[in-house]
């Protein structure tokens, strides 16, 4: 059973294919290689016993291999694709899939739609794939022809690593999971009053102080220029864009208290633990903070190979509507400066922006200026997509400023049909944020995550008209076992028939 659910699925009732010794793992491209190459990690009975992955090139046209996985790139084989090269990027990460008793066939027009067909084949298999130990058992695939693209080509979740730390380890784990949904961009919410994460090497101070605490007074940490480049490559392995957002001129007492010179009083605040919003602010007019962020942006921005710098921009409270406005042009005259489009969350639709910027929709009712105006909307509407919200009263993780969020809730609305002027060709897609004032420990953040990035993802993915929540239902119950063999703590929502 899959999530996201594919756009078009058949079931011939045929024998399944089985994975045994004799098994392959065949690519027509040098490109296909590392998809290839997650295969057979995947299915290998054991990291010592690892599956080959054999490049034939001669493959497309002529008679294919039994008893094989073939995953083939084809330059016009998307899903619906017309003969145009330049293919746009949903169509890019399209890929049809056909299952036999004799072979496996992944075709696509980029690696991106050959790794989503891999993570297709996954969840067809047994959720004993998931566990080292069990995979021993007999690993098979039902007799199936898929057609997918996904709906959206921006299929996000963002962590919040400032108000407490998660390590490379949580992420690249994350990452995974993300990927096992078909998950596109990992946006890393990097600053913000409790803590500093990123190292930046002209204003040492953002760490070394900055870093060194966390909501409650913990220890906090920061990733170092390397951890964070280890991160950005173990994404892209995955087909995931990390998105780096530095929260300014707002959400900055890390960086207030870092820097005595970025204070308008030229006085360093004092650390933060506590969790309320909108009492920092950048000194907007001064040179010193024009320079810290052109070295911010500029330091960030080297590291990333993805298109976006985030600059927050949200839940300013200390400044007049000119003083955001001034920050706000030149915050995107220097991200735009160093090469990288902006994304900022709604307040920043209150300004006349450039077109090449994104706008990150969170309040659903508040006024929202021009959402509009760039034609580049990203959808996180917390009473929908935010993970920090509770699911009940009674689960004891999150807060419910935006509402209790079950799991249908999160997952029974249409983008499309939320914010009048805001129609589907205006959606870049869809993000679930989880921001971590009360998400301290890795049993937490899955709680709070699973099922709901789940939800999250098949908006994303889904075509509208092949979603509905009877149906989502039943196939998120049949995610338990893989789930639990993954060590997901996910939320046993009582709207969904878990199997006992
Ligand atoms: C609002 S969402 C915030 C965050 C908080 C979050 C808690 C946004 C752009 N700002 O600073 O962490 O609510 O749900």
């Amino acid at each position: 059973m899959l999530v996201p659910a594919p756009a078009s699925i058949t079931a011939s009732g045929a024998a399944p294919f089985a994975v045994t010794p004799r098994t392959r793992i065949v690519v027509n491209d040098v490109a296909a290689v590392p998809v290839g190459v997650f295969l057979a990690r995947l299915i290998a009975p054991s990291p010592a016993a690892a599956i080959s992955v054999e490049l034939m090139t001669g493959l497309t046209g002529g008679p294919l291999p039994e008893d094989a996985f073939v995953l083939q790139l084809q330059p016009a084989a998307a899903a619906g694709a017309s003969q145009a090269p330049d293919l746009g990027s949903q169509q890019a990460e399209g890929y049809t899939l056909s299952a036999t008793a004799a072979r496996v066939v992944v075709t696509a027009p980029a690696p991106a739609g050959l790794f989503y067909g891999v993570q297709t084949i996954r969840q067809l298999m047994p959720a004993a794939v998931e566990h080292e130990w069990l995979r021993r058992k007999t690993l098979t695939v039902p007799a199936v022809e898929i057609t997918d693209a996904p709906r959206f080509a921006w299929r996000g979740a963002m962590l919040d690593v400032s108000r407490h730390f998660f390590g490379v380890e949580e992420v690249t784990r994350l990452i995974d999971l993300m990927a096992l949904h078909k998950l596109n961009r990992l946006h890393l919410h990097l600053a913000d009053d409790q803590g500093w994460r990123i190292q930046i090497e002209s204003w040492p101070n953002l760490t070394r102080h900055g870093g060194s605490t966390e909501v409650g007074g913990g220890p906090g940490g920061f990733y170092t220029k390397a951890q964070y480049q280890e991160i950005v490559r173990y994404a892209a392995d995955r087909f995931i864009t990390i998105i780096p957002e530095i929260d300014m001129p707002g959400h900055t007492n890390a960086a207030l208290a870092s820097y005595p010179e970025l204070n308008c009083d030229d006085v360093a605040r004092p650390l933060f633990t506590g969790i309320e919003v909108g009492f920092s602010a950048l000194c907007v007019e001064s040179e010193h903070t024009e320079r810290f962020i052109d070295d911010v942006v500029r330091e960030i921005a080297a590291m990333t190979p993805g298109p976006y710098f985030h600059i927050g921009g949200d839940e300013v409270k200390r400044l007049t509507p000119a003083q955001y406005e001034l920050f706000v042009k030149r915050a995107e005259a220097i991200v735009r400066a160093h090469g990288k489009t902006m994304i900022g969350w709604d307040e920043v639709a209150a300004v006349s922006l450039d077109p090449s910027s994104v706008i990150q929709y969170w309040r659903p009712g508040a006024p929202k200026g021009n959402l509009g105006q760039t034609g580049k909307v990203i959808f996180s509407p917390a009473n929908k997509l935010y993970l920090d919200m509770k699911y009940t009263p009674a689960t004891a993780i999150g807060l419910d400023w935006a509402g209790r969020v079950e799991v249908r809730d999160a997952y029974d609305w249409d983008p499309a049909a939320m914010t009048p002027g805001v129609g589907e060709g205006m959606i870049l897609g869809v993000e679930a944020p989880l921001w971590t004032e009360t998400v301290a420990r890795r049993a937490d953040l899955d709680y709070l995550m699973f099922p709901r990035l789940a939800g999250a993802a098949e908006i994303g993915w889904t075509p509208q008209a092949r979603r509905s929540w009877e149906d989502y239902r039943q196939r998120l119950a049949a995610q338990a076992g893989r789930w639990t063999a993954l060590g997901i703590n996910f939320y046993r929502s009582p709207q969904v028939p878990w199997a006992p």
